[in-house]
């Protein structure tokens, strides 16, 4: 940290033939491959290096700026982080694309064949692990220091493969080609400790303290990936956690013979990192879950204390130093840790170390869903976190008596707020603890944090009114257009000005240009030839055969009953039924694609896949709709594929039940790359149509108060299915066994539907026909689309993630950020 980084560096000219010298010498001496044996793959690995240079120095220097100027670090806890591929992003962020394609030209090799090679990490399940990405993309964009805190992940999230129509899962094996992206950092290493018990010891000092001592001590290592900003100096910082034995060996286990005891121990320690869970939005309460959010939570917080006293600050000023964001309540054990540290570790005072932690937490909230809400057994808890139990349980000691006093006498109130649930099993609630320790706590969209404000968290926002706000989440427009839609990118530069990936608002230049025809036909040739792309894509994924100028009607996201795709599947069907019964309709042709995946133990998403798939089945090969619809269900929606969707999508679904959906991200990115939207008044939708104009969003729908209303006043699907003869009968064709399969396939979901419906399909199905009918009219006009999609595109700006940031800087971390560039 003393000796300054040297001004000029050796590997990192920028010129097509530097480019080319570093990537044959990373070819011949970081990979040993002979330029005339190496593969695509050896090419890939041999770029990403010298990619990586290029932004480790940035990095590098950055971080030092950092210390000498003594600035407030951001650290974005997250137990999720999906980056997708580096290079092509890395590439565009450092204006080396051209560079790199004409230095590898030069060599004979072909650029976009060395992007294919490229795994990407799947360390996240949805929109959560993308959102904390494009967070670190911002971070680095706009210039904040910043470090993003995870869990290295052996395993990531799944790859969908579909057999026979269903799902099948198989192992992520994101790391077996190498990484080159990642740097261990031997000096950065942690201990975290486990179960065992706690004793109260007098310090040198004469002061008592307490003293853990655990039954299992497990290492962290960690493992650097750099996150380059757009046309920006400073570079974001992945810091993953790997987890692995202290000791490598029980030695005296195996001396005796004991073999599968020496290993134990050693394999327990690095199951902690092996996979992650591929339930989104669904607390099960499993063990290894709970040590898997210690463990990275603990090796962030003592990794910032370490960074902190490098610096040569005092932990009391720890809060100055860093503002620490739990995306979600994964990482909320923190609250318990730092202060642990801070009482135990660091012997400060518990008032201090209190203020101390509340100045530095902050928590995001990203769910409204009860099965989502984390609370574990305090068994459970005290067995793993002896410790962490009682610092909890004195938090809530204080924390009752401040309600005590605003709320004297509300026992009832009381029970709600306290950190624990005691109304039978005693559970820990998380998002309870969260906010008591934090400083501030968001929603994701408008309508999400009032919602929170109103249900979940009623009683600490009437405690603490001044502790919530909102921040809208944000997409990258530079991975999400720029690098994914280069046609449009190219558009929009020539039309206005070549700084809007920095600055989105920029944006609004393209809309006096709505009316030139010209510019339409342009922006339609885009559309086009993006759709083109994927409908080879799909040839060569699934064998199915697309017609590019058919309407790409794509409702791509994880499965999920309260997302609703069997509602877009019910009017697929319905369609389907009306050109049977009517040949001549006067339909215009559709593509429907879907994507996503269920979680593993999800029966019902898993049928819904199912349903898409034999919808599929039955009308792709249907001469009697042939030209007219198709169904697409698109295998393993990743990173990497929805950069070849979102592109090509003329109709966004987001049709979740009003107050389900706390934001939605993929909403914004297919609105930015000129969707129109067809969707209800949830999450970000809300503000999305504000800002691309009602007029160009097909709203349908109950909204969030009526659907409370509706399911208060005691709603019977069975009456709508009765009383409706277009539902009867698409619901009975579903439930007759003519799509295929086992007649009783589809029991389980009718039968739901009939009976339950706890979404409230049926109550929305109406209006979800009307709206799409006025899809199909106005995409009759191409003119007429033509136009509301440039408009979508053009009033998208404030949906960039740098915007976000900003208001995250401003309203949450109090950190000051560099005056934006011109
Ligand atoms: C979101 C999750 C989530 N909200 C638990 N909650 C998980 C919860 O593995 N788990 O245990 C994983 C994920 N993910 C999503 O966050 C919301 O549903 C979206 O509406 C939102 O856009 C996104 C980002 O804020």
């Amino acid at each position: 940290m003393k000796t300054k980084t040297p001004g000029a560096s050796i590997r990192t000219g920028t010129g097509a033939d530097d480019l080319r010298q570093a990537f044959l010498d990373n070819l011949v001496c970081a990979l040993g491959r002979l330029p005339s044996h190496a593969t695509s793959h050896d090419h890939y690995l041999a770029l990403a290096l010298t990619v990586r240079d290029h932004v480790m120095e940035r990095g590098v220097k950055s971080f030092e700026r950092g210390d000498t100027q003594q600035i407030r670090r951001v650290a974005y806890l997250s137990a999720e982080f999906l980056p997708g591929p580096h290079l092509g992003n890395h590439l565009l962020n450092l204006g080396l694309t051209g560079t790199a394609d004409k230095a590898l030209d030069g060599l004979g090799i072909d650029l976009d064949q060395v992007l294919a090679q490229e795994q990407e990490p799947g360390l996240g399940n949805g929109g959560l692990g993308r959102l904390a990405s494009c967070y670190l993309d911002s971070l680095a964009t706009v210039g904040v220091q910043s470090v993003g805190y995870g869990i290295r992940y052996e395993f990531g999230i799944f790859d969908q493969t579909i057999r026979d129509g269903w799902q099948v899962e198989v192992t992520d094996k994101w790391l077996h080609g190498g990484n080159p992206w990642e740097v261990y950092r031997p000096g950065a290493v942690q201990e975290v400790k486990f179960g065992g018990h706690t004793e109260v010891v007098t310090d040198a000092a004469g002061r008592s303290r307490v003293h853990w001592v655990p039954a299992i001590v497990v290492r962290g290592e960690a493992y650097d990936t750099p996150i380059s900003g757009f046309d920006s100096d400073t570079c974001a910082l992945m810091r993953l956690w790997k987890s692995e034995a202290v000791e490598s060996f029980d030695f005296e286990a195996f001396n005796h013979g004991d073999y599968d005891r020496a290993v134990e121990q050693k394999v327990a320690s690095e199951n902690l990192s092996k996979v992650l869970y591929p339930n989104d939005e669904l607390h099960r309460g499993k063990e290894l879950r709970l040590k898997q959010q210690y463990f990275f939570t603990s090796c962030a917080l003592q990794d910032m204390l370490r960074i902190q006293s490098l610096r040569g600050s005092p932990p009391d000023s720890f809060h100055r130093n860093w503002a620490v964001q739990l995306n979600d309540t994964h990482p909320a054990i923190a609250v318990a840790e730092l202060m642990r540290l801070l009482v135990d570790v660091h012997a400060l005072e518990w008032d201090a170390a209190w203020s101390v932690t509340r100045a530095t937490l902050s928590y995001t909230n990203h769910t409204l869903l009860p099965e989502a809400l984390e609370r574990w057994p305090v068994d459970m808890l005290g067995g793993l976190l002896p410790r962490h139990l009682e610092i909890i349980y004195e938090i809530n000691a204080h924390f009752l008596d401040e309600v005590r006093a605003a709320f004297p006498g509300d026992d009832e109130r009381l029970a709600r707020l306290s950190l624990i649930d005691e109304s039978g099993l005693r559970y820990v609630r998380m998002a309870n603890l969260a906010c008591v320790g934090s400083q501030t706590v968001n929603g994701v969209a408008e309508l999400h944090s009032e919602l929170l404000r109103q249900t979940v968290l009623v009683d600490f926002a009437a405690l603490w009114p001044d502790k919530f706000t909102n921040v809208t989440n944000g997409v990258t427009p530079r991975r999400f257009v720029a690098l994914a839609n280069p046609g449009l990118g190219k558009l929009l530069t020539k039309t206005a000005g070549k700084s809007w990936p920095g600055d989105l608002d920029k944006l609004r230049k393209i809309e006096p240009h709505t009316d030139d025809p010209r510019f339409r036909s342009e922006w339609r040739e885009v559309k086009l030839s993006n759709k083109r792309q994927l409908a080879a894509l799909i040839a060569e994924r699934t064998g199915i055969e697309v017609a590019p100028e058919s309407l790409f009607d794509v409702q791509v996201k994880r499965i999920h009953e309260y997302k609703r795709q069997h509602l877009n599947l019910l009017h697929v069907l319905t369609l389907y039924l009306r050109l049977k019964r009517d040949p001549k309709a006067d339909i215009p042709a559709r593509t429907f694609i879907f994507g996503g995946k269920a979680a593993p133990g999800y029966f019902l998403a898993k049928r819904i896949i199912r349903l898409a798939t034999a919808a599929s089945d039955l009308i792709n090969n249907d001469r009697d709709v042939a030209g007219r619809i198709k169904v697409v269900f698109f295998p393993d929606f990743n990173v990497r594929n929805a950069q070849s969707i979102y592109p090509a999508a003329d109709l966004s679904e987001q049709v979740s039940l009003a107050g389900m959906e706390a934001s939605g991200t993929g909403n914004m990115k297919m609105s930015l790359n000129g969707a129109l939207t067809i969707g209800t008044l949830d999450g970000a939708n809300v503000e999305i149509r504000e800002a691309v104009g009602a007029e160009n969003f097909f709203l349908f729908g109950l909204n969030a108060g009526e659907v409370v209303a509706l399911k208060r006043g005691g709603y019977r699907p069975r009456d709508r299915y009765d009383s409706d003869p277009l539902l009867r009968e698409v619901i009975d064709f579903i439930g007759s066994g003519a799509l295929g399969g086992d007649v009783d396939l589809f029991q389980p979901l009718v039968a739901n539907l009939l009976d339950h419906d706890p979404y409230l399909l049926l109550a929305d199905y109406r209006g979800y026909l009307n709206a799409q009918q006025r899809v199909s009219e106005l995409w009759m006009d191409p003119e007429a689309w033509t136009r509301a999609s440039i408009l979508n595109t053009a009033r998208m700006g404030r949906f960039s993630s740098d915007r976000s940031i900003r208001d995250y800087c401003q309203r949450v971390w109090n950190v000051n950020i560099k005056k934006q560039k011109k």
